[in-house]
């Protein structure tokens, strides 16, 4: 394969890692653990993986083990910045355990496992796409795993190959699989241990010991490059408003860290619309009239980040999704049969007055997608919403009027974005590249311990990575129930933007000066070489959650 200088150079890149694991490591145990909420039902569902304790790993006098390890790794969900890596780290630290160890790759996600579809990761494909971005190693996919009979499958795969661990590299959903699995391999008493990894573009799965999940620093520094490269557009030609979506299925992390790092004039935040109740028309309003404000200044430009999740969170959509769920849930099989044209007569029909209101109220584009598009966990695809577009849409009617009334004098021409995809297989920046690396070969110490039922865990991210902390995390500790698909389910707690947090409240203090002046910052591309201050930063969020 041709290769630019670039990837030349990042190839022989040896990742950072902590110094605890670097060479002899000994693990310790702290207390046992409890679920963030829901204890009596999630310690039921999960006996054999409950309560189990925090681990780290510190210095120690001795390697951990010797005996070979054979270990199978599966890539789930959408891509993130990183994945190669912390499948490099876990050949290397099997590899360094014994030499003879192996890892199996599942092929297109977990139903490489179900269909026994897997390659054999030899040293010569791992040196290929080292620090590199992308899942193309082995591929992803979102098929769930979630029934016995899939289990069953993945126990006569690893017998067959010799399996002792899966490594599962998920976001939120994936990990709670995870989680499910080990306690039945562990009721089954086979002996394959289960390990989680957390990935997701998103951001949302982290808490107090999962400081980040991976590929969240690389992304967003991708889309802030793009937005900084718009707003000097913007501010050059002074003509356009530009509105950019950005990933993040629910939560608004992606937008809120970008908006740390460019300073853009309006920034919506999906939690905040949710606390303050705001309707769809509140929110027009708002950018409305962050635009008339600088009109007013003769400064008819401007840029809007829009995070993708944020129709989920008007509360009146929220409702409107809640009961569709649900009723989807319920009546799967005759909306099945339902032909096409007659899908949205079969919903209105099937809601209650109230949300068949607000469903016929909505723009039919949107209305479709509520309706007919779902990923295989249950979610809305709020990806394949146009909200960018609706809302310029919608402002440029309310401008128009307002101008009618003598309340707006200037110019409104707009541009729309979305940015998703263009970051989700950067190659990974130094964060990423040692964060992931380091994550798998703490899969690796996790898994030579025996442990099961664990996510792998570095802390202290803030800090040079010689000094971060390197352990494993209970995944039963991180869980609540919740309904999915109208029924109640233990998963993985999403971590929301939090209003109280220092990141939101940073950004809160600063809107109301960014909104009327022109402050952009242009952030430039990923540095991959150069001094740490300028190559090693880690996320602008996770250093105002940390100070
Ligand atoms: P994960 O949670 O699986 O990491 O996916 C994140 C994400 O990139 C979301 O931001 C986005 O809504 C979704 O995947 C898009 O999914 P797809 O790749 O299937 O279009």
């Amino acid at each position: 394969m041709d290769k630019s200088a670039l990837q030349i150079a990042r190839a022989a890149y040896q990742p950072k890692v902590p110094a605890s694991i670097k060479g002899a490591t000994q693990l310790v145990e702290g207390k046992a653990t409890e679920s963030v909420a829901d204890q009596a039902d999630i310690k039921k569902l999960f006996p054999n993986t409950y309560g189990m304790p925090i681990v780290t790993f510190e210095k120690g006098t001795q390697a951990l083990a010797s005996k070979a390890i054979n270990v199978g790794v599966i890539l789930s969900g959408g891509q993130a910045p990183g994945g190669h890596n912390v499948i490099s780290g876990i050949f290397d630290g099997i590899k360094a355990i014994n030499k003879d160890s192996k890892l199996y790759g599942f092929l297109g996600g977990p139903s490489g496992l179900v269909d026994h579809k897997y390659i054999e990761l030899t040293a010569d494909i791992i040196d290929e796409y080292r620090n590199t971005g992308g899942f193309d190693i082995i591929g992803s996919g979102r098929t769930k795993l979630e029934e016995v009979e899939q289990f069953d499958k993945g126990i006569e795969i690893c017998k067959k190959l010799n399996i002792n661990a899966i490594v599962i590299i998920g976001g939120d959903d994936s990990n709670t699989n995870a989680c499910v699995l080990a306690e039945y391999y562990l009721q089954k008493k086979c002996g394959i241990q289960v390990i989680g990894c957390p990935k997701t573009i998103d951001g949302d799965l982290k808490n107090e010991m999962i400081e980040t999940s991976f590929g969240f620093d690389t992304a967003t520094k991708v889309y802030s490059e793009v937005i900084g490269n718009i707003e000097r557009d913007a501010n050059s030609a002074k003509k356009y408003w530009h509105f950019i979506k950005l990933m993040g299925r629910s939560a608004s992390h992606v937008t809120l860290e970008c908006a740390l790092q460019t300073q853009p004039n309006v920034t919506l935040i999906g939690e905040e619309v949710e606390a303050k109740k705001q309707t769809l028309d509140d929110i027009v309003t708002y950018i409305a009239q962050a635009v008339a404000n600088r009109a007013a200044k003769g400064l008819n430009f401007g840029i809007v980040l829009v995070p993708e999740g944020l129709i989920e969170f008007i509360p009146a959509i929220k409702k409107l999704i809640a009961e569709l769920n649900d009723m989807l849930a319920a009546n799967q099989a005759e909306f099945d049969k339902v032909a096409d044209d007659q899908k949205i007569d079969y919903v209105v029909k099937h809601l209650s007055k109230e949300n068949a209101a607000i469903f016929e109220s909505l723009p039919v584009a949107v209305s479709r997608q509520l309706a007919l598009e779902r990923d295989p966990h249950g979610n809305v695809q709020v990806s394949l919403i146009e909200t960018e577009q609706l809302l310029a849409e919608m402002v440029g009617k309310k401008l128009a009027q307002w101008k009618k009334e003598g309340k707006f004098v200037g110019k409104f021409a707009t541009q729309h974005h979305f940015f998703g995809y263009e970051g989700r297989c950067a190659a990974p920046s130094n964060f990423d590249a040692d964060y992931c690396y380091s994550l798998g070969r703490v899969a690796s110490l996790l898994i030579a311990s025996g442990k099961t039922g664990y996510m792998s865990s570095v802390r202290n991210t803030t800090k040079p990575a010689d000094q971060w902390l390197a352990g494993g995390i209970p995944i039963t500790a991180m869980m609540n129930m919740e309904k999915r698909n109208g029924k109640m389910k233990p998963v993985i707690q999403k971590a929301l933007v939090k209003l109280d947090g220092g990141p939101f409240k940073f950004f809160e203090s600063k809107r109301a000066q960014w909104a009327i002046e022109t402050a952009f910052v242009y952030p430039g591309p990923i540095q991959y070489f150069g001094p740490a201050e300028v190559a090693d930063q880690p996320t602008k969020t996770i250093r105002l959650e940390h100070q």
